[in-house]
């Protein structure tokens, strides 16, 4: 049984695999070659652990072995939320290696968005860890169970005596021979997270061949080889470092990821000096700090070699600080979840990587920048970005009303950025029309958190905004009309907080006002908003 998704048409599939693009090969090729070949290579540092590929391997075997004995497999769904450990690697190849269809939450999500993954894959399979804050007692898990029947398996890292225990399960071989096999390389791998502009926040299926792909061009475009020493400081889930090239990236060239729990400049020169880390994922305001941590820190941080940065934007003026201030050379990235990923090239000259987001990986990335209705803007005028290629997805799961608005009729995919492009090729993000607020890197979207705002029996109206930032670039602001005078910040706050949603999208200020400014159709004028927001935040 394989997992349904919207397939590229036939004769993009045969392009991408006539050059060499899609080859076929699962994404647990990678781990298995490492392991049979370089077998006590350093796959993972994980505190003060260190996992070699042989044992990657041997324990994801382990429990993809326990689950298959339970009667896991293909066409099977798995919600995983872990934090940045190496089981959570040990546990995606499982997954993969049975052919289960993981979708892997960020560790800040809560019920709200844990429930929003599960009503809409219906998986049988959850993993979790049990020092969470949602799962302290067990009244979540109740809701999940009631509201997904299907769920018939739930494994717990740092399990409770009552609790199967995810570990037990990695660190033993089935009882007997149980035969499973990844779902074949056309099929659905696993699910990404959207960044989001909907109310329920959608899943993104991905192949393994089509992820394969983009992992695989990563390395080389990024110089990833098995001498790589790549930390991973964002969130181990997200597209970019599990992908651009991400751990999957140095997993791929036999190199090491050495594991941080966040991207805390002390925390992490501390692991770059410790370990002889070369490269770097970060979002901007993770640069921010470690460009202002450098100057006084006393660890050697010689070894670093390339940070990347990417997933908001990152302001010339810091930039122009990266090489000199980290001792490293910087690469912009500029990717979503969804496939396209533009990275600038090692040898742009300096010009271009300091006021560029890069191009694309493929070049069978297809990237039109239109106007409102579809027509190519003048070269070097900023458009909208729409674009289709062989790793950028064909529609989000079973969303077709959503996929009716952001793909249009050849197949491209509609991101909402705002980009223009450069003589020399590569892109620059000017803009955004999405509803969304980018918040250093995490994205919020508007309609997500205003539905919630409704749900308060005080609040009539609700909009959420971005207002600048000095550190984050943009962060939240909710404009509410109440029919209680008496509603105040914090009891929304607190209203929020007991709908489960991750802290990042908790408005950092809330205005009220006594009615909604409209535009001439009348819709909610975000415009005038967003004005009022920014003047509001002046000092
Ligand atoms: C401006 N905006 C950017 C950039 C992403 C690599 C890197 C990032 C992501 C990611 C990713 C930006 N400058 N350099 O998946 O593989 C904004 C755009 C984009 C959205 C996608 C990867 N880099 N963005 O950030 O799915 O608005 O992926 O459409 O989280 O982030 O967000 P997400």
């Amino acid at each position: 049984m394989s997992i349904e998704f919207t397939p590229w048409p036939d004769d993009l599939a045969a392009l991408y695999r006539k050059k060499g693009y899609w080859i076929g090969q699962p994404l647990t090729e990678a781990l298995e070659r490492q392991a049979a070949q370089r077998p006590e290579a350093v796959a993972v540092i994980c505190g003060d652990r260190t996992i070699t590929y042989g044992q990657l391997d041997r324990l994801s075997g382990n429990l993809a072995g326990q689950l298959a004995l339970r009667g896991l497999g293909h066409g099977d769904r798995a919600v995983v939320q872990l934090p940045n450990i190496a089981e959570f690697y040990i546990t995606f190849f499982a997954l993969l290696k049975a052919g289960i269809a993981p979708v892997n939450a960020l560790f800040s999500h809560k019920q709200s968005e844990l429930l929003a993954y599960a009503s809409q894959l219906r998986p049988r399979l959850f993993i979790a860890d049990r020092r969470h804050s949602v799962f302290a007692d067990d009244r979540f898990l109740g809701e999940l169970r009631r509201e997904v029947p299907e769920l018939t398996h739930v494994l717990f890292h740092g399990a409770g005596e009552e609790d199967e225990s995810l570990e037990a399960l990695m660190g033993e071989a089935p009882a007997r021979v149980v035969d499973y096999r990844p779902s074949p390389a056309s099929q659905v791998a696993f699910f990404q997270l959207s960044g989001g502009s909907t109310g329920q926040p959608k899943l993104i299926p991905r192949t393994h061949d089509d992820y394969d792909y983009s992992v695989r061009a990563s390395v080389d475009i990024c110089g990833v080889t098995a001498d790589t020493r790549y930390l991973c400081a964002l969130p181990a889930a997200h597209n970019y470092p599990m992908s651009s090239p991400g751990a999957l990236g140095v997993f791929h060239a036999g190199g090491t990821v050495v594991m941080a729990p966040n991207p805390d400049p002390q925390t992490c020169f501390r692991l770059i000096a410790a370990h002889g880390v070369t490269m770097v994922a970060l979002v901007p305001p993770a640069v921010s700090l470690w460009l202002d941590a450098a100057a006084g820190s006393s660890h050697d941080l010689s070894s670093l070699a390339l940070v990347q940065v990417g997933g908001a934007s990152f302001a010339e003026a810091l930039a122009r600080q990266v090489p000199e201030k980290l001792g490293a050379k910087l690469q912009q990235v500029f990717g979503m979840a969804e496939g396209l990923v533009n990275y600038t090239r090692l040898d742009d000259p300096d010009e271009l990587v300091f006021t560029t987001q890069g191009r694309p990986i493929s070049p069978d990335d297809e990237v039109r920048i239109v106007d409102e209705s579809g027509n190519a803007v003048p070269e070097g005028e900023a458009g909208l970005l729409a674009t289709r290629g062989p790793y950028t997805f064909r529609g989000y799961y079973r969303s077709p009303e959503q996929n009716g608005r952001v793909f249009d009729r050849d197949g491209f995919y509609y991101s909402g950025d705002v980009v223009q492009r450069t003589p020399e090729g590569n892109l620059r993000v000017v803009g955004r029309v999405k509803d969304v607020i980018n918040r250093g890197g995490e994205k919020v979207a508007s309609e997500e958190i205003e539905n919630l705002l409704l749900r308060h029996q005080d609040v009539t109206h609700a909009a959420l905004v971005a207002v600048e930032d000095k550190l984050l670039g943009e962060k939240s602001c909710a404009f509410v009309v109440s029919r209680n005078e008496e509603l105040k910040a914090v009891a929304l706050r607190r209203h929020l907080m007991g709908l489960g949603v991750a802290d990042y999208k908790l408005p950092d200020r809330v205005r009220f006002i006594d009615a909604m400014p409209l535009t001439p159709v009348g819709k909610i004028d975000k415009k005038i908003l967003r004005q009022m927001a920014n003047e509001l935040a002046l000092p």
